[in-house]
C-alpha cells in the first residue's frame, strides 16, 4: 500500500457516508488517503496528535468533514500548515446552513478551502485535493485531465424523458 498523501477526517461515524464520496473519487484518480474519526469536540487531543505529525507523515492535503457546530475543519487549519478542504456535511435540524457557515468564516490566517454542502462537497474535495497533488505529480494529471473530460462527454446534448 502506497503511503496517504490525502487525510480524510471527520468528527463521526456518521459523517462517513458522506465523506466516503471523496475517498471513491481519490480511488477513481489513483490518490492514496487515509480516514480517520477526529472530533474536534469529543477527541481534542486527538486532533492535536493528527494535526501535529500531518506534515511530517508527508500528508500533502487533508479533507475535513463535519456536520453542525463543525469546528473540526478549522481546527486543524490552526494546528497545521497542510493545506484544509472542509466538508460542511448535510445536518437534519439546519440542512448543513450551519455547518456551512462554521467551516467558511475562517479568521485571516488560518484559511480553510470549503466545499458546498454534503456529498457534492465532499466529491469536490477529493477533486480538489488532486488538482493540488497534480500540480507537482505530472501522471495525476494526466488521470485527472481525463476523469473531467469524461465527466464532460457524459452529460448529453439534449435532455430525454427517462
Ligand atoms: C459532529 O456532530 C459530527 O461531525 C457529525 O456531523 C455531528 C453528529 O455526530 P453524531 O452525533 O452522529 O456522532 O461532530
Amino acid at each position: 500500500m502506497a503511503e496517504p498523501q490525502v487525510g480524510i477526517i471527520m468528527g463521526s461515524q456518521s459523517d462517513w457516508p458522506t465523506m466516503k464520496h471523496a475517498a471513491d473519487v481519490l480511488d477513481e484518480l489513483g490518490v492514496a488517503w487515509e480516514a480517520k474519526i477526529v472530533s474536534a469536540h469529543r477527541t481534542p487531543d486527538r486532533l492535536w496528535s493528527y494535526g501535529k505529525a500531518a506534515a511530517g507523515r508527508g500528508l500533502k492535503v487533508i479533507i475535513a468533514g463535519a456536520g453542525g457546530a463543525a469546528h473540526l475543519p478549522g481546527m486543524m487549519a490552526s494546528k497545521t500548515r497542510v493545506p484544509v478542504v472542509g466538508v460542511p456535511v448535510q445536518t437534519k435540524a439546519l440542512s448543513g446552513v450551519d455547518s456551512l457557515y462554521s467551516i467558511v468564516q475562517m479568521p485571516r490566517g488560518f484559511p480553510v478551502a470549503t466545499m458546498a454542502i454534503g456529498e457534492a462537497g465532499a466529491v469536490n474535495a477529493g477533486l480538489m485535493a488532486a488538482g493540488i497533488l497534480a500540480v507537482s505529480d505530472e501522471a495525476l494529471a494526466e488521470r485527472l485531465e481525463a476523469w473531467r473530460a469524461a465527466l464532460s462527454a457524459s452529460i448529453p446534448e439534449e435532455p430525454s424523458d427517462v
